[in-house]
């Protein structure tokens, strides 16, 4: 062991994630963690700790892990989270699903047993749990889930693990990752040293072949009716450029299916539109003749609204065959592996140096998506209108936007049925201004927002959720852990007091069944709870619950203005019954 300093594998851990850009650490201790408190308590002590990254105490782990995830997801910078052993593991519960699925990359570290009983090495069990947490396969725990999974075996390359598991992470498609280290290996003293992130970047982005980018221009410049359909293309900001470049030179139209991000400007004369769980065939989508799915994971559902049979369609993605999806496919004639940003703006290279727009059909095209934009964004106003005594999702998402006229907003959605209306009546146009999780579980808005805060603390963060999703997202936890970190939301309850998407899974598959015909779906919030009173009492928001639509204006107005006072706020506005 050195004689003159405290330095341990955790040390060197620490030290090995401030070297990777790791800014924070969300965390939820245990008995696994004491070499890691203990040399944080170090670098205190001896004046460091601005060397390390900070740790941010988080009551439960979806909150940690969703806060981690929307911090990557709108800096692009990973961050860490620390669980306990295989329960804290199994804590971050679907907040890993939604990390993978959302392509946030985030260092995930673990405990695990120590796995010595007598007391041979530092760390060696010496409480009763050590046995009780003992399991075969705790990796496999997330294995589902992670890009890359493995055990600290010794201080002496811990630096190089952390800095392989972040260059993994960071590559795409970027993802989570996850290291376990047991107690003895943990508290192991070691000489100091510095690691090398440098030589750890991630992977270079993917461009097409040129004879790809022939293939796919040459498609959409002779179509009659081409047509884009994205969800994620927006998660690197500049891609959205590259994207409006391309519809603009050819006139195509883009649907944003299934979206976790803004790919391309709502306002866009171009824009034509969202879809999530459609019932009906979009139309756009069965006149297209080319279709360019790029970033989609569900580009549309074949079930009740597809391309037609003798579509020609394209697939761009970094991973167009979805190979962690056991089920995937569309019927495409290319499959391209590339970087989107790259990919969309070679294809618009090759149209413009290749002169392949044709102006007089390019002009009239334009014209007839424009007509579709703006019958669309007609529809939308009058849905919107305020109607007596009840508060629609659609006249709630307009008065949202319009309380965030001015403001630099970051909106995370979870609004789950309310999606669609959220994306419709918000009219995101700044690439980056809205988020979602991406993946399947629900609860990573709350956690979600405190990440977002601390990432880009100039922003106003304001959370659209379901109640059922708010409740997911543990608020005691993430109110208290918003409000002990100086990390202020705006949180609007989509308040329908229950579940309504099981309802309609229901409907969609038995509509004349039993649970129809008697209004039976077990989905009901009654007797409601108080639910902004909640985040008062855990992290002392400012709360509020809004039945009148004519009271909405004034309340948002009053809940931002807590939110810039450095105070939390949640709303929860009664919509009609789930
Ligand atoms: C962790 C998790 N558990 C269960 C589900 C299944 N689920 C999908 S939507 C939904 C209801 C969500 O309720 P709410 O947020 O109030 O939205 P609403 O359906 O009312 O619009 C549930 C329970 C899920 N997606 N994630
Ligand atoms: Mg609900």
């Amino acid at each position: 062991m050195p004689a003159d300093r405290y330095y341990s594998t955790s040390t060197a851990f620490l030290e090995a994630l401030a070297e990777a850009g790791v800014r924070y650490m969300f965390a939820n201790l245990g008995s696994d963690h004491p070499g890691l408190i203990e040399a944080l308590a170090q670098a205190r002590a001896e004046g460091r700790q601005a060397e390390l990254p900070e740790l941010i105490v988080c009551p439960h782990e979806t909150v940690a892990l969703s806060a981690a995830h929307a911090y990557a997801a709108v800096s692009g910078q990973p961050q860490a989270v620390l669980v306990h052993v295989d329960s804290g593991t199994q804590n971050l519960g679907g907040a890993v699903n939604n990390a993978a699925r959302g392509r946030a990359p985030v260092l995930i570290f673990a405990g695990s047993a120590p796995y010595t009983i007598q007391g041979e090495l530092p760390g060696s069990r010496n409480e009763f749990i050590h046995w009780i947490q003992d399991v075969h396969d705790q990796r496999g725990i997330l294995r589902n889930y992670v890009k890359y999974d493995n055990e600290i075996r010794t201080g002496r390359n811990v630096k190089q693990l952390v800095h392989r598991a972040l260059q993994i992470a960071r590559s795409e498609p970027a993802g989570p990752v996850y290291l376990v280290g047991p107690r003895e290996v943990m508290e192991e003293q070691i000489e100091p040293y510095a690691g090398h992130p440098e030589a750890y970047t991630p992977v270079a982005p993917a461009a097409l072949t040129a004879e790809v980018t022939a293939e796919i221009a040459t498609a959409l410049a002779r179509a009659r009716h081409p047509l884009i359909v994205t969800a994620y293309l927006g998660r690197d900001t500049a891609a959205v450029a590259e994207l409006v470049t391309l519809c603009d030179l050819l006139a195509i139209p883009v649907i944003e299916s299934a979206p976790s991000h803004v790919n391309f400007p709502a306002g866009h004369p171009m824009h034509c539109g969202y879809q999530w769980t459609t019932a009906e065939q979009n139309p756009l989508l069965a006149q297209a003749d080319v279709i360019l799915a790029v970033d989609s994971d569900v580009p549309w559902i074949h079930a009740t609204s597809r391309p037609s049979p003798g579509a020609e369609i394209y697939c761009v993605d970094i991973d167009p065959l979805k190979s962690n999806m056991p089920m995937w496919h569309i019927p495409a004639r290319r499959f391209a592996a590339a970087n989107s940003r790259v990919a969309v703006g070679q294809i618009a290279a090759f149209v413009r140096g290749n002169n392949l727009a044709d102006d007089a059909v390019v002009a009239a095209r334009r014209a007839e998506v424009t007509a579709v934009h703006e019958a669309q964004r007609a529809a939308r106003d009058e849905r919107e209108r305020p109607e007596p005594g009840v508060i629609t999702p659609a006249y709630l998402t307009a008065c949202v936007r319009d309380a965030l006229a001015g403001e630099d907003a970051l909106v995370l959605t979870e609004a789950v049925t309310n999606f669609e209306v959220v994306a419709e009546h918000l009219r995101a146009s700044r690439p980056g201004s809205l988020i979602g999780s991406g993946g399947g579980s629900l609860g990573w808005a709350g956690g979600g927002a405190v990440g977002a805060k601390l990432a880009a603390p100039g922003k106003t963060v304001v959370c659209l959720v379901g109640d059922g999703s708010y409740l997911f997202g543990v608020p005691a936890s993430a109110q208290w852990v918003a409000r002990r970190y100086n990390a202020p939301a705006l949180t609007v309850i989509y308040n329908n007091r229950g579940w309504r998407a099981p309802k309609q899974s229901v409907l969609a598959v038995h509509p004349e069944g039993a649970a129809a015909r008697a209004d039976d779906f077990n989905v009901s919030f009654e007797p409601a709870a108080d639910l902004a009173g909640i985040a008062s009492a855990a992290g002392g928001a400012h709360a509020a619950t809004v039945s009148d639509p004519a009271e909405l204006p004034q309340a948002l107005k009053d809940a931002l203005a807590a939110v810039h006072g450095g105070r939390s706020a949640v709303l929860s506005v009664q919509l009609p019954g789930a």
